[in-house]
């Protein structure tokens, strides 16, 4: 195995859209050329908010499609649903025993997702964190890709593997250091202040990677702008989280500098800039919405990508948990 493991997840809680690809997918496909990359769709996370059983196993599969489609290869990278590989479960328990309740007492991203209604919040959403510790510590990871909302859960990890080296006087845990995300945060379509989500309500909130080329448009048309033309200077973008998010978009898609992008379309009307924004995504998605909707409809293929990718994956998971367990003092 090469020397710097990345580890990271998608959660199958709905469809893959713009965010989740210039956010997280896209820089899957780059780190697979330079890193050993186990990337897993973590449906264990997934239901630390109720998911329709119905429904959840379509949209792991869904989850693969993207990755495939994208340019994921499950040759160079071991893809997986988490649920298949058991020992980030059996590892999250005893790191659970490492873990300090006022650690996770800190942890923003649960006061946020659980909001006002906190005493009705599930229990794996609070220990969620400690399951994502598991995950990265399982393969001795060297890298974690992380958006700024993940990074308090990365330091957890760092904090839970560290404890368990000095209580069990070892060295066997890896310090995960982060691997930061070049593009920005995706924000809502329909409300600039907010992150593009697969579970928002509203469909014109996001642009799925299975969207139509009228779909994307429609959805551009649509999305939420000012009544002022295009800025000429970054700093007029401070009170236009909209324009802003658009001009963030076409950066992160052109892979161009956003000054250049504002520079290109200073002063034009905003529905040039859509339309352009517009030819901009379809040129990116068409295709991969193409070849997720036929790898979807061979769901045999889907199934035996997965059963491969967990059998890579519990090779080095289940050695890792029966020294985990020696270290402890217990036996498997
Ligand atoms: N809007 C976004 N902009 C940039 N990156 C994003 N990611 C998610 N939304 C954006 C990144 O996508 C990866 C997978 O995310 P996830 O499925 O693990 O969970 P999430 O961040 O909670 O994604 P969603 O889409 O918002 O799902 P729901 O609605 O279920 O909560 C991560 O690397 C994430 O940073």
């Amino acid at each position: 195995m090469q020397k710097e493991i990345i580890f990271s997840g998608v959660q199958p809680t709905g469809e893959i859209h713009l965010g989740n690809y210039l956010g997280a997918i896209s820089q899957f496909v780059e780190n697979q050329e330079k890193f050993h990359c186990i990337y897993s769709i973590v449906d264990l996370h997934a239901i630390t908010v109720w998911q329709d059983p119905n429904i959840i196993r379509s949209q792991i599969y869904s989850v693969l499609s993207v990755f495939l489609a994208s340019g994921l290869s499950s040759e160079k990278n071991i893809i997986f649903n988490q649920s298949k590989v058991s020992q980030h479960s059996e590892l999250a328990w005893i790191l659970g025993c490492t873990a300090r309740i006022g650690w996770l007492n800190r942890m923003t991203q649960f006061k946020d997702k659980a909001g006002k209604n906190r005493e009705n919040a599930s229990v794996g959403l609070y220990t969620y964190p400690i399951l994502m510790a598991a995950d990265i510590l399982l393969y001795k990871s060297t890298h974690v890709p992380v958006g700024e909302d993940q990074k308090q859960h990365l330091e957890l990890a760092r904090d839970i593997a560290h404890k368990f080296n000095t209580d069990y006087k070892t060295e066997y845990f890896v310090m995960p250091e982060p691997l930061f995300n070049k593009s920005t945060r995706v924000m809502s379509l329909r409300d600039g202040t907010k992150k593009m989500s697969k579970s928002d309500e509203s469909n014109y909130s996001r642009i799925l990677m299975t969207d139509s080329n009228d779909e994307i448009k429609l959805k551009i048309k649509k999305a939420k702008t000012d009544s002022m033309n295009m800025p000429d200077d970054e700093k007029n973008l401070s009170d236009r989280p909209e324009i802003n998010n658009l001009i963030n978009i076409y950066s992160a898609s052109m892979a161009i500098e956003k000054k250049e992008v504002i520079n290109h379309f200073a002063s034009k009307e905003i529905s040039f800039f859509k339309n352009e924004l517009t030819d901009v995504l379809i040129d990116i998605i068409e295709p991969i919405a193409r070849e997720t909707i036929k790898l979807l409809d061979d769901k045999n293929y889907l199934e035996t990508i997965l059963i491969d990718g967990a059998n890579k994956a519990q090779v080095i998971s289940n050695k890792s948990i029966s020294e985990v367990y020696e270290i402890i003092g217990l036996r498997r």
